[in-house]
Formats: C-alpha cells, sequence, structure tokens
C-alpha cells in the first residue's frame, strides 16, 4: 500500500511497520544493487590475486597480478563498501527517524558520481598505466584519471554525508521521532563524522597527486603523502567499523528485539570512536623511516586502544543485548542455551554472528597485537597484514552488510529469498574461508612471506630466496579458503540477485522476525551469579585470554629473533 501527501509518497511495510519513504526506498535499492555488483568484480579481482599467491597455481603473470591487485583492493574495500553505506545510512536516516529524505536530487547526484568515478578510475586500471594499488604511493604514478576517477568517487560520497545530515536536521524539525536520536541512527551519525573527516583528508591528499599526475606541480613529498594518506586511508577503515557495528545493533534491534544493554555505554564507546581512531593510523607507518618512534609509539600503544576499548564495549554489548532478548524469551538455561537456540539456520543471524566472532577473535586480536612497534617489526609488509585486514573488512565488515542485505531483501524488494539452502551456506563458506584465509596469511607472514608480491620466492631474480615448504603449504592453506570464501560471495550473490529477480512476492500476514520468541513468556528473572547476560561474559574472558596468550607468544618469537640478552 502506498499513500501519497503533499511531502513524499511512503508506504507501511507490512513486515516491519516501518514507514518506508519511496524515494529513500528508490536511492536505498540503486546503491545496494549497485554495491552487490561490485562485490562481485571485487571478488573476481581477489580470486585472480589469491589464485596467483598459492604457489603451485601461480595464475596470473606480474603486470597482470598487479592491475588485479590494485582493482581487487579498491573495488572490494572502497566501492562495494561505500556504495553499500549510502545505502545504509539512507535506510537509517529515513525509516528510524520516519522521516522523508533530505535533498533526494543531490542523492541521485551522489549515486552518479560514485558510478561515473569507479568506471573513470577502472578504465585507467584496466588500461595498464596505473597498477599502483590502492594505496598510489608516490613516486609511484598512475594516468591522471585515476585519481581524478576517486575523487569523483569520494565528491560523492560526502554529498551522501549531507543527505543524511540534512535528513536528521527535518527529522528534528518537524518533530518525527521523540527523544534522543535511536542508537543506530547515532551510530550512523559517528560514522557520518568519520567520513566527513576521512574525505576531507583524502581530498588533501589525491588533489595534489593528481596535480602532480597533470604536470602541474613538481612531486608530491612522499613521507608527507603517506602521513595524509593514512589519515584518510586507515579513518575509511574506521568509517567501516563503526558501519559494521551500527548494522550489528540494527540487526539484533530488528531481528531480535534486542536493546542495548546500556544507551549511555555504547553511546560513549560510539563517541571513543570519534575522539581516538584517526590517531591510530600511525600504525601504517610503524616502521616508516620518516617518523619519530615516540610519536609512532604514543599513537599507536595509547591513543589506538581507547578506539579498541570502544570496539571490545560493542562486541560485548551487542552478543550481550541478544543474550538478555533470548533469555527473557524463555531460554534462560546455563550459560549458554541461549546462544545453541540462537536460530543457526538464519543466514542474517549466522552472517551477524560470524562476522561479530572474526572481527573481533582474528581481526581485533591480531590488530591489536600488530599494533605494538617492537612486534610490527615481525610482520610489517608481510602477507600478516592482508592475514589480518580480510578479518576486519571482509569477515567483519562484509559479513555484516551480507547479513542486513539478506533481511532487507523482504523489506524494500518485497521479496521473498529464493535457494535457501545457498542461502543458509553463503554465511558460512564466506565467513569460514575468510576466517581461515586471515589465519593462514597470518601465519605465513609471521616467518616472512611478503605481501604485494607475485611471486614470493623471487624466482631468477638475485635474492632468490627459498622460503621452504612451510609457508607454501600456508600459502596454500589461505588461498584454498579464499577460494572457499569466494564460492560463499557467489552464492550470497546469486540469491540476492535471484530473489530481486524472482523471489515469490511477501504473504501479507508474513513478519520478519529471525528468531520467534521461545516462549514469549517476558521473563523477569534472568541469567546468573548477579549478571544479566553471563554467557557473553564469558566469552568476552576467552576473548581477552586470547589477546593475552597471543600477545606473550608474539614478544617471545620476536626475542627468538632479535635476540636482546
Ligand atoms: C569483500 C571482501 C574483501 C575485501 C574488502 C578485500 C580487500 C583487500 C585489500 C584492500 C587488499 C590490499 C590490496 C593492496 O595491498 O593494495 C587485499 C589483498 C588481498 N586479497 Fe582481498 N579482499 C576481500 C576478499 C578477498 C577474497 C575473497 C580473496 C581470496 C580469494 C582475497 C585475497 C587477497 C589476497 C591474497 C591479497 C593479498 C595479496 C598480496 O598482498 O600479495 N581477498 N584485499
Ligand atoms: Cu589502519
Amino acid at each position: 500500500m502506498s499513500i501519497t501527501t503533499a511531502q513524499s509518497p511512503y508506504r507501511t511495510d507490512p513486515l516491519t511497520g516501518l514507514r518506508i519513504d519511496l524515494t529513500a526506498q528508490a536511492l536505498v535499492k540503486t546503491n545496494a544493487v549497485l554495491a552487490v555488483v561490485f562485490l562481485l568484480i571485487g571478488g573476481l579481482a581477489g580470486l585472480l590475486v589469491g589464485l596467483t599467491r598459492w604457489p603451485t597455481v601461480h595464475l596470473l603473470p606480474p603486470d597482470l597480478f598487479y592491475m588485479a591487485l590494485t582493482a581487487h583492493g579498491l573495488v572490494a574495500l572502497v566501492v562495494w563498501i561505500v556504495f553499500f553505506e549510502m545505502a545504509a545510512i539512507y535506510f537509517v536516516a529515513s525509516t528510524l527517524l520516519n522521516c522523508r529524505l533530505a535533498a533526494p536530487k543531490w542523492a541521485w547526484a551522489q549515486v552518479v558520481l560514485m558510478t561515473v568515478g569507479t568506471a573513470i578510475t577502472t578504465v585507467a586500471v584496466l588500461q595498464g598505466e596505473s597498477s599502483v594499488m590502492f594505496s598510489a604511493y608516490p613516486p609511484l604514478a598512475a594516468a591522471p584519471h585515476f585519481y581524478l576517477g576517486i575523487i569523483l568517487f569520494a565528491v560523492g560520497a560526502l554529498i551522501g554525508c549531507f543527505v543524511f545530515w540534512g535528513t536528521l536536521v527535518i527529522a528534528k524539525e518537524e518533530k518525527t521521532y521523540e527523544g534522543s536520536l535511536p542508537l543506530v541512527v547515532y551510530g550512523c551519525m559517528i560514522a557520518v563524522v568519520i567520513a566527513i573527516f576521512t574525505l576531507a583528508t583524502g581530498a588533501i591528499i589525491l588533489i595534489p597527486a593528481f596535480l602532480w599526475s597533470v604536470g602541474l606541480i613538481g612531486s608530491v613529498d612522499p613521507l608527507m603523502y603517506r602521513v595524509v594518506f593514512w589519515g584518510f586511508a586507515h579513518s575509511s577503515q574506521q568509517i567501516n567499523v563503526t558501519a559494521h557495528v551500527t548494522v550489528w545493533y540494527l540487526v539484533a534491534g530488528l531481528a531480535f528485539g534486542a536493546k542495548p544493554m546500556s544507551e549511555k555505554v555504547s553511546r560513549t564507546a560510539f563517541l571513543l570512536y570519534i575522539c581516538f581512531l584517526q590517531l591510530g593510523s600511525a600504525h601504517h607507518l610503524l616502521a616508516d623511516p620518516g617518523m619519530h618512534a615516540s610519536w609512532k609509539v604514543f599513537n599507536t600503544s595509547y591513543m589506538m586502544y581507547l578506539a579498541v576499548l570502544a570496539s571490545l564495549i560493542h562486541g560485548l554489548t551487542v552478543p550481550g543485548s541478544i543474550e538478555v532478548a533470548q533469555r527473557r524469551n524463555g531460554l534462560n538455561n546455563g550459560l549458554f542455551e541461549w546462544l545453541r537456540k540462537c536460530p543457526w539456520g538464519n543466514p542474517v543471524f549466522t552472517s551477524t554472528i560470524l562476522s561479530i566472532l572474526i572481527f573481533g577473535f582474528i581481526g581485533g586480536i591480531s590488530g591489536v597485537v600488530m599494533s605494538v612497534e617492537q612486534i610490527n617489526m615481525i610482520i610489517h609488509n608481510t602477507i600478516y597484514v592482508p592475514g589480518h585486514f580480510h578479518a576486519t573488512v571482509a569477515g567483519g565488515t562484509t559479513l555484516a552488510f551480507m547479513g542486513l542485505i539478506f533481511y532487507l531483501i523482504p523489506v524494500l524488494f518485497q521479496r521473498q529469498l529464493i535457494m535457501k539452502p545457498l542461502a543458509v551456506l553463503s554465511p558460512w563458506l564466506f565467513g569460514g574461508g575468510i576466517a581461515v584465509l586471515g589465519v593462514a596469511l597470518m601465519g605465513a607472514g609471521t616467518l616472512g612471506v611478503p605481501r604485494r608480491h607475485q611471486d614470493m620466492m623471487f624466482a631468477g631474480q638475485a635474492l632468490a630466496y627459498d622460503y621452504g615448504g612451510i609457508n607454501q603449504l600456508l600459502m596454500a592453506i589461505g588461498e584454498i579458503g579464499g577460494v572457499v570464501s569466494v564460492i560463499g560471495g557467489a552464492f550470497f550473490i546469486l540469491v540476492v540477485v535471484g530473489s530481486i529477480l524472482f523471489g515469490e512476492p511477501v504473504p501479507a500476514n508474513a513478519k520478519n522476525i529471525v528468531a520467534p520468541p521461545a516462549d514469549a513468556g517476558g521473563h523477569k528473572e534472568i541469567g546468573a551469579g548477579g549478571f544479566e547476560a553471563p554467557g557473553t561474559l564469558v566469552l568476552a574472558l576467552t576473548l581477552f585470554v586470547c589477546l593475552v596468550l597471543y600477545y606473550f607468544v608474539n614478544f617471545k618469537y620476536l626475542a627468538t629473533l632479535w635476540p636482546m640478552s
């Protein structure tokens, strides 16, 4: 049913009861579909990269490898994720605040600019003159349109941020919600604040790089570039973290009826992101001879932990809120009945919980450990680094977004999922594959295998080096994990595109709730030992023990490599 008012047409979604602005819906759908198309392209480029780094397959020659690696990094990390973030912030601002979207024409300009920008940069990469990888460090120069496309894309994303901001202003003026901003909108707002900072930093460094590439300025100082570039590129990972944490809260709320355990604590944790995340950018420069050691140590080992603290709080409160919701619904026995009886066959839930686990246990622990100046010397610029960040951006962000897409197909496209068994399998294959890829590459990196290398043995080169069987094996295991994750990703895309095109319409009386109440009893007395969520507490302590153990193992290993006594 859709209703037209003088202001803007909307419909009330029968599944969720949400009031959906139709203009916002069209924009969310367009951004989400474009995102999925780019996930496909980025994933295929990732497959080519993975098959080259698998020693026995060794698919691409060097020039094509670096081209595929540049395309993979840009498309998978930037294009897919930012397009979906645009979809998510428009959805959250308009539906959760019950408000029309501000300046829809500008929002369409966002879509056009980001699409055109992506096309231009893609052409530049495919022409083969711009295999500079996504960091594009000078003096390595790309063709001018490589930078130009990224700049247009960034301007588009910036416009999207202002559309979100404008919608907040309208909602406040027209009083479309009561009280303070809902937590999920608040989380998006934090992501948008970081995004504006990030995109401005990107402009500060990419515009000179562009001017240099067309010959208008003589040089770009490489050290200056690296410092400012990571202010941009690390911060953009913080947008991703903030966005996927917000998606965890969103899914927990929509699908379980879970409420944040403490609004205040969650909001404070989001604020910590704004205050401290950017300073963590210094971890990319830990091996950089241009920066002073105390600058590096202060930023990575003090400031960054305050940001990590925020992630730990979210990692505790999101599963905790699910635990509380499950316990209130009658699943109150023992430590883990609530977890065992979670809907493990529902891809919305499994994507979310796997995202939380992979992000926390693999991405989080390795991130904290590798940010220590001394330990970083073992793994800097090795394949450990891609091992770490696939756990964060693929296992964490990408998987969380997949879960939300599964949830939104019946809501926004009003279609049921087709090929259910593939939908159920896809988070397991994608998440499981990425977990194996992450851990195995971290193992190989710890033993010294370099990143961004077409041939880890340097065969035929003056400095040929045999990394030995164990490293070849780890690289093979990792890339087999990568292939499995590509299969999971392919299932996901098949289900999404198939459901949009061929799915049955959603029946009128359906409800889009993932975990139906066990006995809907509304239990008051829950938990054990004075804790409302004792199971989550045990999980958090397990994470802490793993972190401490892994930290000491790394120092022990460092001491054997670099004897200090
Ligand atoms: C959507 C999920 C993914 C994201 C966001 C992502 C992101 C990235 C990024 C940013 C890089 C660094 C590029 C550079 O160093 O310039 C990278 C490298 C890499 N990716 Fe992915 N990736 C994803 C999925 C995959 C998959 C599915 C595979 C395996 C089939 C894969 C295999 C690799 C490998 C092996 C490298 C490192 C290559 C090297 O340093 O030599 N990635 N990825
Ligand atoms: Cu970083």
